[in-house]
């Protein structure tokens, strides 16, 4: 298997898939249940088809390809990434992932691997949360975690839930629960993902062996206060909402720095109501997502973030609400396929290194109950969620060269 040929491969798979976004131009915005997000998946049940996988699509919005083996009853190998991206993105957060599983499965075609169990091909949707302030959509309805209520509970920005969203793609929302797969049918999960940080590509670091990825709470919080006049009304009469908001965000990034352990915390959306420059903020709204490998810190800000709430809007004389978008507790991965991947690392004389992921990742959801890996290429200049998001296609050839020896061991077991 010559890695050029297989550079090739997914530079071309990659460069189709780059098109299918709403904002040419300016970055990859593919949100789930879309035009953009149907173009791609019809393009990747098509190359899917081709190498003879049997596809389909399922209640969730899901792309799935199977390599079949000779017992299909045994526990299969799931290979995939998610195919939906962030508003004006790169064109490699997720998709190269699911692109670089389906190289996989032509390697091992190619290869004439003897497959005692199914690798399975997975493209899922909706990983990001971008549109509806979720996440983990299409893998957490595989394992299970996602039913029409759901669906129902959550909107986008223009009021549409996921519900109404999944019946105009020509999804029936109140099948989703059909998505799951029977327990014990997945043996193994395997991720291949840009790292969207400066580690590898600093280090000139081939290949990252993701031993952990953090845990995410992420909320939405709504500040009430009473529209004013911005000119008449005195300082000691107002219910502000803006001034309440402000003092307890301006405080959640010190909280993260203090742990002085990697957890972060990030303010990504505020926005104040009614809006003007004259009127006192009735309403504001803004965003917490809080990670960290050690789960008490996620607690610890998310209790300080509700303390100050208390304190700030009380004096304030108004009200909040706290709409919980994501609990997710942080994952170990497999050293045993670790263990396996490194190895071949040392024999293909890559460079790598083991490191921890600050990105959430299907990975994050399948892991919390199966035996899951992660493999990283590095991101140029460690930049991602932005147009300028870059990894060289020969950093993924190597990388599924490593995925596809350890999925030949798994399969063949
Ligand atoms: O938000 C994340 O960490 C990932 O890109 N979904
Ligand atoms: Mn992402
Ligand atoms: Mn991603």
């Amino acid at each position: 298997m010559r890695a050029e040929e297989i550079t090739g491969r997914i530079a071309e798979d990659l460069e189709t898939l780059k098109q299918f976004t709403a904002t040419p131009g300016n970055g990859c915005t593919r949100l789930p249940f879309t035009k953009e997000a149907r173009e791609a998946v019809n393009f990747l049940k098509k190359t899917m088809e081709e190498i003879g996988l049997d596809v389909r699509e399922d209640a969730a919005g899901n792309v799935i390809g199977i390599l079949k083996g000779e017992n299909p009853e045994l526990p299969c190998v799931m290979m995939g990434s998610h195919y939906d991206s962030v508003v004006n993105g790169g064109d490699y957060d997720g998709i190269a992932g699911v692109v670089s599983a389906i190289e996989v499965a032509r390697q091992l075609k190619l290869k004439g691997t003897k497959l005692k169990r199914n690798f399975v091909v997975v493209g899922f949707c909706d990983e990001e949360g971008m549109r509806f302030g979720t996440g983990y959509f299409g893998s957490g309805a595989i394992m299970g975690n996602r039913d029409a209520q759901y669906c129902k509970r959550f909107k986008d920005k223009d009021g549409i839930s996921i519900y109404d969203a999944m019946k105009s793609y020509g999804l029936d929302p109140e099948k989703v629960t059909e998505a799951k797969w029977p327990k014990g049918s997945i043996g193994n999960f395997l991720e291949l993902h840009i790292e969207q940080g400066p580690v590898l590509d600093t280090e000139n670091i081939e290949i990252g062996l993701v031993d952990c990825i953090v845990g995410i709470q992420r909320y939405m919080v709504t500040v009430l206060g009473r529209a004013d006049h911005a000119g008449t009304t005195p300082m000691n009469m107002r219910m502000d909402a803006v001034d309440a908001a402000t003092k307890v965000i301006s405080k959640i990034p010190d909280w993260a720095r203090e742990k002085a352990d990697g957890t972060v915390a990030t303010t990504g959306y505020i926005n104040t109501i009614p809006g003007g420059m004259n009127i006192v903020a009735e309403k504001v709204e803004f965003t917490v997502d809080i990670r960290s490998r050690n789960n008490d810190n996620i607690n610890d800000i998310a209790n300080r973030i509700r303390a100050a709430l208390d304190r700030e809007v009380k004096a304030m004389g108004g009200s909040y609400t706290i709409d919980t978008k994501l609990v997710i507790t942080p994952v170990n991965l497999s050293e045993e396929m670790l263990k396996i991947m490194e190895e071949s690392c040392k024999l293909h004389k890559f460079t790598y290194k083991y490191l921890p992921s600050g990105a959430g990742h299907d990975a994050l959801e399948i892991g919390q109950v199966l035996p899951t890996v992660m493999l990283f290429v590095p991101s140029k200049d460690g930049r991602s969620h932005c147009p300028v998001e870059f990894t060289k296609y020969s950093e993924f050839a190597k990388a599924t060269m490593i995925m596809t020896e350890l999925a030949e061991k798994l399969v063949a077991q």
